[in-house]
């Protein structure tokens, strides 16, 4: 990114990269260093600072009192003594999870986890909200997560596929951001894509911005949400009616077929899994799903897959099935065929450079305690309701910890976690909650003590481009100098360990100040490239320069084909699975004994869908925003290119509408028995009937004065929080429904954006 200063002053930023899609997200860089909603100053809650070990009032409904700094830390240092020594490590939860922003130094949550090592450990978090069922499944079924590997190369799919599916997956959006900086050659290879000619199809209950991006040269399929299952079944069903599936390759590379087959053709359970039997589920006409059997049988077929379809209730079953059916096809291992997890998440299939890679701080000092238990993330309120109670993941019999300090550093939670009138409540119930925060967000407004922090264009890190790519080398050198009292949160845990212990500074920083850590990880980066013959400039130099470093192409990477060398050979390159082949039934997850996660994939009707729905009810869908990151850049002024009537939009079908005297900018009422939303209509047939779409990331807005009701359109007051399952224990963000009608009520004034009341 490339931001216009006066030093003082941000004026204007773009992309750094040449690119004929410019990114929405990098336009904005002046709207959140000079933000209104940015916190200013350290702030603690009213009644918490009455009586700090015995705190007063409610969170969420008090005033905000302006402390000095020295103020903030010693509350927090006090009330952490305490706490810690009471009630231990496990009490404190530093398992903070949120996207932040980009660097290699200046990583909350990190930094947080380290000044937590030094003070004798904490409670962390297991897996993320992003792929918690798929990145739990895939390691039984082929070994490895998949969702965060490198993907066959684009180059390769070029040249090979016939026909490409984008299942669940909208890459026009979600490639705009990348763990790492975004390389920007994702939509430049879905761009070639659209002009090859080639057969692509996108299967999603929603005509996303991809389906638009690629019009004519492309077909878009909408099953009703969480079905996918179903539908892959049937096309499964039509392969072994035709004796298409592939046994030369079902029976080297997988275990388990039989199984699994007992059960697709209704041997063992009486269900045929026919064509027929999956369009009554999904919604698809059974002679649609048999041309798919024969398209995808025919041709060279690559199964793209984003996430959005297992952030739901059994969410496990979506990427087996698709691995399953993927195998019965028989492609997986050759260029251009097979399935892949992450065409549309940090450009995978965009060929590993020869690269001079940069490490980055770590999340624990020298001789400190890390973790000394973790929750599945997705689980924390119902860590928070049930103390000591036990549960199970993966496999394993675990408990829950009684936590009664949360620090929040680098996450949104109260815009990322389902069921928000349920966080709100168990929130209550924690000793102390502290928030560092470059902005009022829902949750800092719901904390007893918030600190200001630094954006990241108020302080100097490094950072690479393409989390798979490792295209280029960044400088992030600082642009103006932190607003009002912001710190970065790397010298707030500086100084609370030094007032943790003695020495505690030195132990944190190691003696080094920022620049010379960025000098570190560049000298690391620099031996990392040596031994690919690159060659970086002294980091002087570079830091002056002040340019980005583009890495060379590796020829060979070029090549890659994702299980290439285990289709040669499986005998001689097994996966990590305990057959060493793909799993089609697991011995291990059978051991389990889940209801929720069979031991072979298998449809599995949700708590919430179509299928169950009470009259008028319709399926809410929570997909990835096009003009923000989750929460973030909600309050900046890329929002008045999507709210309707001042809300989030809802996306709904006409004749959902229609049938309801809603018209396309209307205000209208979302609600459930979890609470209520308010939202502003667009109406269009770009969105299977029954379903309406509120993307994730609307702040919460909720207005005591009228029964909760949030006046933002934030989707997780609708959704329900409740695991994929006992496997993975993933968010199920997608598995919701939800009533609309048109909103009549007395007009209600925006607040989400507002600092709290304060003196
Ligand atoms: N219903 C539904 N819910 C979902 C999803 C869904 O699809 N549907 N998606 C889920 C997924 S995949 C994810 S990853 C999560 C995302 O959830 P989060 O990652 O928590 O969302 P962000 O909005 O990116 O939150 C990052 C926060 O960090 C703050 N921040 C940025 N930089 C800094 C910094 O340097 N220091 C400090 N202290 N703070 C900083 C930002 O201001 C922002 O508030 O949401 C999940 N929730
Ligand atoms: N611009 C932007 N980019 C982002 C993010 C962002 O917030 N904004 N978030 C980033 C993060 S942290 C992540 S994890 C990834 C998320 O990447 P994904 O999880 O892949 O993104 P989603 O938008 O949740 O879902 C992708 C598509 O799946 C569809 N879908 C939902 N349910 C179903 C279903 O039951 N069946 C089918 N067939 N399709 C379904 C949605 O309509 C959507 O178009 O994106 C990343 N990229
Ligand atoms: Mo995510």
């Amino acid at each position: 990114m490339l931001v216009d200063t006066d030093g003082e002053n941000v004026l204007a930023s773009r992309g750094a990269l040449p690119t004929r899609h410019p990114n929405s997200l990098q336009s904005v860089v002046q709207d959140q260093v000079h933000s209104p909603t940015r916190v200013r100053y350290p702030m603690v809650r009213k009644g918490f600072l009455a009586s700090p070990s015995r705190p007063q009032g409610v969170r969420g409904q008090d005033e905000f009192v302006r402390v000095s700094w020295d103020q903030a830390l010693m509350l927090i240092h006090e009330q952490h003594k305490r706490i810690r020594d009471s009630f231990g490590p496990a009490s404190i939860f530093a398992g903070s999870y949120g996207w932040r922003s980009n660097g290699v130094l200046h990583k909350a949550a990190t930094l947080l986890q380290r000044y937590m090592s030094l003070a004798g450990g904490y409670t962390g978090h297991l897996g993320d909200y992003s792929t918690g069922a798929a990145q739990a499944i895939m390691p039984h079924v082929v070994g490895g997560s998949e969702v965060y590997q490198q993907q066959t190369s684009w180059p390769l799919i070029l040249e090979h596929s016939d026909v490409v599916v984008l299942w669940s997956a909208n890459p026009l959006n979600t490639l705009k951001i990348a763990w790492n900086a975004s390389d920007e050659q994702g939509i430049s290879y879905f761009d070639a894509l659209r002009k090859s000619g080639k057969r692509v199809i996108c299967i999603d209950p929603m005509r996303s911005e991809t389906v638009e991006f690629f019009g004519d040269s492309m077909e878009w399929l909408a099953p009703h949400m969480g079905t996918d299952v179903a539908l892959m079944l049937g096309i499964a069903h039509t392969l072994v009616e035709n004796g298409w599936q592939n046994e030369d390759f079902l029976a080297r590379c997988t275990v388990g077929y039989e199984i699994f087959a007992a059960y697709l053709t209704g041997e063992s359970d009486g269900v045929a899994k026919t064509a027929e039997w999956a369009a009554a589920i999904c919604g698809i006409d059974a002679a649609k799903i048999r041309e798919l059997a024969t398209l995808f049988h025919q041709n060279t077929t690559m199964l793209m897959a984003g996430w959005g379809m297992q952030r739901q209730q059994f969410g496990e079953q979506k990427h087996w099935m698709l691995v399953t059916l993927a195998a019965m096809l028989g492609q997986i291992g050759t260029p251009g065929g097979g399935f892949g997890l992450s065409y549309h998440f940090a450009n995978g299939g965009n060929p590993t450079r020869r690269a001079a890679v940069l490490t980055s701080m770590q999340g624990s000092v020298k001789e400190g305690i890390d973790a000394v238990d973790k929750i599945p993330v997705a689980r924390i309120v119902e860590a928070l309701e049930n103390p000591g109670a036990p549960y199970q993941h993966n496999g394993m019999d675990r408990h829950f910890p009684d936590i009664r300090f949360v620090w929040w550093a680098g996450g949104a939670n109260f815009t990322h976690h389902q069921d928000t009138n349920r966080l709100i409540r168990a929130w209550q119930k924690p000793e102390l909650v502290v928030i560092s925060e470059c902005f009022w967000t829902a949750a800092a407004k719901h904390a007893d003590i918030v600190l200001p922090a630094t954006t990241s264009f108020e302080r100097n890190d490094l950072t690479m481009t393409g989390d798979y790519s490792n295209q280029h080398l960044v400088p992030m050198k600082r642009v103006v100098a932190p607003q009002y009292e912001a710190r970065d949160d790397w010298e707030v845990f500086a100084e609370l360990s030094e007032r943790w212990e003695a020495g505690g500074r030195e132990r944190f920083t190691e003696g080094k100040s920022d620049l010379q850590w960025l000098e570190t990880f560049y000298a690391i980066a620099g031996e990392r490239g040596a031994s690919q013959q690159v060659t970086l400039p002294p980091f002087d130099e570079f830091w002056q320069a002040n340019q980005l470093i583009e890495m060379p192409e590796s020829e060979q990477n070029a090549r890659f084909v994702r299980f290439a060398d285990f289709r040669r050979d499986p005998q001689s390159n097994p996966l990590k699975t305990p057959s060493g082949k793909i799993e089609i039934f697991s011995e291990r997850i059978n051991s389990f004994g889940y209801a929720d996660c069979p031991p072979h994939p298998k449809w599995l009707e949700p708590d919430e869908w179509h299928g169950n729905a009470e009259p008028q009810q319709l399926q809410v869908l929570s997909a990835h925003p096009a003009h923000r990151l989750h929460s973030q850049l909600n309050f900046t002024r890329l929002r008045e290119e999507y709210a309707v009537a001042g809300r989030e939009p809802i996306t709904l079908h006409p004749e959902d509408a229609k049938a309801r005297g809603i018209t396309a900018g209307d205000v209208v009422r979302v609600w459930n028995k979890r609470g209520q939303v308010l939202a502003g209509a667009v109406v269009t047939d770009g969105i299977k009937p029954g379903v309406i779409c509120i993307h994730e990331g609307a702040w919460p807005d909720l207005e005591p004065a009228a029964d909760g009701i949030c006046k933002n359109g934030a989707v997780n007051v609708l959704t329900k929080d409740l695991p994929s399952s006992r496997l993975g224990n993933g968010c199920a963000g997608n598995t919701a429904l939800a009533w609309v009608e048109k909103y009549t009520g007395p007009s209600l004034t925006l607040t989400a954006f507002d600092p709290p009341a304060s003196s």
